[in-house]
């Protein structure tokens, strides 16, 4: 055996000592520590063991074969109020955070408004319990919601809200750093990377590597995400804390395909519908992957629904620390998942009133409720002058391309029912009327509902255009 091993043998064995004296009563296990991991912009299928075979992420893909891959996965549609769930454990509509911090406004000639928002700190956060469960708490990198790390309880917060260039690989060094330092106790570090949000850019020689690839430079931005991923999990290893450790990798929102200043597709979502900024699957569902291998079972994969709100009373109870009923009101503890349990819950809702400027980033709201999936758009009517409609059955159809709101108008009007009580519970604001005018460019936007920024229609189906499938639809599985 060579010294290094001994090396890292005695430093792991010391560390489980100094956990065991720290972290938990005789007799009883130590805690585990908890390192969370946040992508930004990563679409569902960015990564090989999501099916990406344009570009190799094999960090991430040993992180899937150590643990669990979910398949349903959700968050918001945007940055912030996916943020705001994960760290309050409620709906982002409760904390007045429904758009990314601070949002567009409506477009100028919009025929509708969208609602201002206005965000309520709660008082406590994801960091706080861990904090008084004698946890050493770590937020890196984005933060972008309300409040600050501070706040919700991480103890230190480094390099908050700087994007992408070198401060991404500062970043995993700085989580390298902090779990070094806090080997010996119980640690959580929740870590955002800015990686793989716009503006483009990458190593030249990563660009290089990708030149194949539909969007080298994308391609290399998420190779260097998966380095980065790479670089906390060897930390892990060589201080021998992989057994004792949930690792969560996670994506904010789904990926993005097209959006203003962008002349060349992004990524694709496909089989998915839709790109951030938009209520359909591919702007909503995304990666998650769990591993803590004396619990989660190697290699599997899990179709568990699964809300950004639902991780704040999972951690907890995988942690053994006491849960605040009062605090995560919309979280649903799927720790009983990890244990290979089905999971609890049935439904979710989404409120995006807002505009984005990705493709179909439209107003809208929606519900999924079992196999099934609603989505009411805001300001968009139908002929009878009501909220345009669509309901897809997920598992039958989960590219979203047939519209059975009329060939299931009980289920169409339960679940819209359901959805408008749900607003009225927590709160939505919707959006209001403009004022009426007759100028002639106003009657143009008011049919486009878009104004100045209205996409060309074959923009909106873009991921079905032959040009579309070119690109990505020949090396993307049907298997799912
Ligand atoms: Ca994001």
């Amino acid at each position: 055996m060579k010294r290094d091993d001994w090396k890292r043998i005695l430093l792991g064995a010391l560390a489980l000592l100094g956990q065991l004296v720290a972290g938990a009563e005789p007799g009883e296990k130590p805690k585990p520590n908890v390192v969370f991991m946040v992508a930004d912009d990563l679409g569902w299928r960015d990564t090989g063991c999501y099916g990406r075979k344009e570009w190799n992420t094999p960090n991430i893909d040993k992180l899937a074969a150590s643990g669990c891959r979910f398949t349903q996965a959700y968050a918001m549609p945007v940055c912030s109020p996916t943020r705001t769930m994960i760290v309050t454990g409620r709906h982002c509509v409760r904390q007045g955070v429904t758009d990314w911090w601070p949002g567009y406004p409506a477009p100028p000639n919009s025929r509708i408004q969208t609602p201002t928002m206005k965000p309520v700190i709660p008082d406590l956060g994801l960091g706080t319990p861990f904090v008084t469960g004698g946890y050493a708490t770590c937020h890196i990198g984005k933060w972008h919601t309300m409040g600050s790390p501070a706040k919700l309880g991480f103890q230190q917060s480094l390099l908050t809200d700087v994007f992408h260039g070198p401060t991404e690989q500062n970043k995993a060094e700085a989580a390298v750093k902090f779990i070094r330092e806090n080997k010996g106790q119980p640690f959580f570090l929740y870590l955002c990377f800015s990686s793989v949000h716009l503006p483009l850019g990458a190593l030249p020689e990563k660009i290089q590597q990708h030149d194949g690839a539909p969007n080298p430079v994308y391609a290399a931005m998420a190779d260097q995400l998966d380095g980065y991923v790479g670089t906390v999990m060897q930390a892990l290893h060589e201080l021998q804390l992989e057994q004792n450790t949930l690792v969560i990798f996670y994506s904010d929102n789904g990926g993005v395909q097209l959006c203003d200043g962008v002349s060349r597709p992004v990524t694709s979502n496909l089989p998915l519908r839709g790109n951030k900024g938009c209520l359909y699957e591919g702007g909503v569902r995304v990666p998650l992957i769990m591993s803590h291998p004396p619990t989660i079972k190697a290699g599997s994969t899990s179709d568990a629904m699964i809300s950004p709100a639902d991780f704040f009373p999972t951690l907890l109870e995988f942690c053994r620390l006491p849960s605040c009923p009062k605090n995560h009101i919309d979280g649903i503890s799927f720790a009983g998942v990890l244990r290979g349990e089905p999971g609890k819950r049935q439904e979710l809702q989404w409120h995006y009133p807002h505009f984005s400027h990705h493709a179909m980033g439209f107003p809208a709201g929606a519900l999924r409720k079992g196999e099934w999936k609603l989505i009411e758009w805001f300001g968009q009517q139908d002929e009878y002058g009501r909220n345009r409609i669509e309901l897809f059955h997920l598992t039958k159809d989960p590219g979203e391309q047939n519209n059975w709101a009329d060939r299931f108008p009980h289920i169409r009007n339960t679940m819209l029912k359901e959805l408008e009580k749900w607003r009225r519970e927590v709160g939505a604001l919707l959006p209001m009327p403009a004022v009426a005018t007759n100028q002639p460019a106003v009657r143009q936007s008011q049919q486009t509902g878009w104004g100045s920024h209205a996409w060309p229609a074959e923009l909106t189906l873009l991921s079905r255009t032959p040009a579309w499938v070119a690109h990505y639809g020949a090396s993307m599985g049907a298997e799912e």
